[in-house]
């Protein structure tokens, strides 16, 4: 019964230069892609009134053109894509009293017909949420909806990027995929977006059980499908030396009582040219499970293993135990951890969707619904009812209170309408 509205709230612009790359709305470029490029984002920065170009020489605009005019003016953001890519997709919010209420909203998330995640923007930091998302038509949209009626939803970011053709492709496409961790291993740095094909961070994961050991090249000669950045590859851990074991042990958090599908991507080189007879080999393990992910680095050469791994719950351990054998230990340059989502909702029933369309061009008070009619079931248009089939249809309308004079349009392909 929530309207779904989108605001574009101004951002610290302090904490903007420090934050650039997390802050800024950047939604891409409808060429196919095959080489990930900055040039092919459109970005948008939403403390901004006029475009710019930054320090990094990324061109950054408002969001005038995205939103969809209604009674309030900003909606949904619609962006237009090539069919059938996948985007990494990024929405920041960094409250910091803008509207000086002091009242930090709590609202739905949402892209085409589904619910993505519930935003809380009482954090004094910018709030961010990433996934990987496949479009399945030449657009997609993503809308910020009002669950709570004192609140109003506002965004600070919005960062669409697409990937190359092959990236994670055991991400299965009829499910959204959310972030959960992305770091790298040799080094205490953040390697920014800046320096990644696909905009994407990598922070440091820290554990005093590990040492770094930087690469003695400065490029390298075979790539991984899911393409990290140079400044990740170059540098790895090994256990600390004096270490025994030859392993490495790694922890990951989740909610204690969440039910967990990961995908998971490891990457690896080999940093060093080793001697003759020097052999490094190792499995690596996910909740103890093999998943037969065996590793035997090149070097100067990035090699990934990768997994789509069974239910678990509670945080995530990754072994990589040296075969025996080996007469190194084991080493890692950086790994991604991604969680399923739900199945992704098509959306409502296409006859419907269009009649309400009609319904909106004869009333221009009507102009201000946008996103899916009837998704998330928690969301639907004030004026209509739903039912639950699947994919939900229109129901009722309920025009009363809209003051609507003009003829009522012929909207009779709305075969579920029961009450008008
Ligand atoms: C938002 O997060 C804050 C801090 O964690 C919490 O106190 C508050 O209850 C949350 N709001 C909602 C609506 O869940
Ligand atoms: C996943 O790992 C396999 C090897 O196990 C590799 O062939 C593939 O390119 C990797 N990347 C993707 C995106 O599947
Ligand atoms: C997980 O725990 C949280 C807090 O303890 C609770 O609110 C939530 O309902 C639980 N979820 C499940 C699936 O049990
Ligand atoms: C890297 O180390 C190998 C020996 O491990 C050496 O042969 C090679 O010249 C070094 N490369 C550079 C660029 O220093
Ligand atoms: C709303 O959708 C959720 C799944 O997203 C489902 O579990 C729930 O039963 C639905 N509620 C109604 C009233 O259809
Ligand atoms: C259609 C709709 O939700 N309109 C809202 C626009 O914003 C004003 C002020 O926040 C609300 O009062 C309207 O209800």
């Amino acid at each position: 019964m929530f309207h779904h509205l989108i605001l574009c709230a101004p951002i610290d612009h302090a904490l903007l230069l420090l934050q650039a790359q997390l802050l800024l709305i950047s939604v891409l470029l409808f060429t196919n892609p095959s080489h990930g490029s900055s040039e092919e984002w459109l970005l948008i920065d939403c403390g901004t009134r006029t475009s710019y170009t930054d320090g990094d020489g990324l061109r950054w605009q408002t969001d005038v053109g995205f939103i969809s005019t209604g009674e309030n003016n900003t909606n949904c953001y619609t962006i237009n894509t090539p069919e059938k890519v996948k985007y990494l997709i990024r929405a920041g919010f960094y409250y910091g009293n803008y509207d000086g209420l002091s009242r930090p909203p709590t609202f739905d998330l949402v892209i085409d017909a589904n619910k993505w995640v519930t935003v809380n923007t009482s954090s004094p930091e910018p709030v961010l949420h990433e996934i990987v998302y496949a479009t399945k038509g030449d657009n997609f949209l993503v809308c910020l909806a009002r669950t709570r009626p004192e609140e109003v939803p506002f965004i600070s970011s919005l960062e669409v990027v697409p990937l190359a053709t092959g990236m994670y492709s055991k991400m299965n496409r009829n499910y959204a995929w959310y972030l959960s961790h992305r770091v790298r291993f040799g080094g205490s740095d953040v390697v920014s977006p800046t320096k990644d094909d696909y905009n994407r961070e990598w922070n440091p994961y820290q554990d005093p059980s590990l040492v770094s050991v930087a690469a003695n090249f400065s490029s390298i000669f075979g790539y991984c499908a899911d393409d990290p950045p140079l400044p990740v590859i170059l540098n790895a851990a090994e256990p600390t030396a004096g270490d025994a074991s030859n392993a490495i042990s790694l922890s990951f958090e989740f909610p204690a009582n969440s039910s967990r599908t990961n995908y998971v991507a490891l990457y690896f080189t080999e940093v060093i040219q080793r001697d003759d007879g020097e052999t490094r080999e190792f499995v690596a393990s996910v909740d103890g499970k093999e998943y037969g992910l065996e590793v035997s680095p090149e070097y100067q050469i990035c090699s990934e293993v990768n997994v789509t791994t069974e239910p678990a719950a509670g945080d995530m351990k990754i072994e990589l135990t040296a075969v025996s054998g080996s007469s190194l230990p084991p080493l890692i340059c950086a790994a991604e951890i991604y969680t399923v989502g739900e199945t992704l909702l098509a959306g409502s029933n296409e006859d419907d969707v269009n009649g309400v369309e009609e319904m909106k061009k004869s009333f221009s008070r009507l102009q201000a619904w946008t996103g899916d009619p009837c998704l998330p079931n928690n969301t639907v248009w004030e004026w209509l009812g739903c039912n639950a089939n699947d994919p939900p249809r229109v129901r009722a309308i309920y025009l009363s209170g809209y003051g609507l004079e003009a003829g009522i349009p012929n909207f009779g392909q709305m075969q579920a309408l029961e009450i008008m």
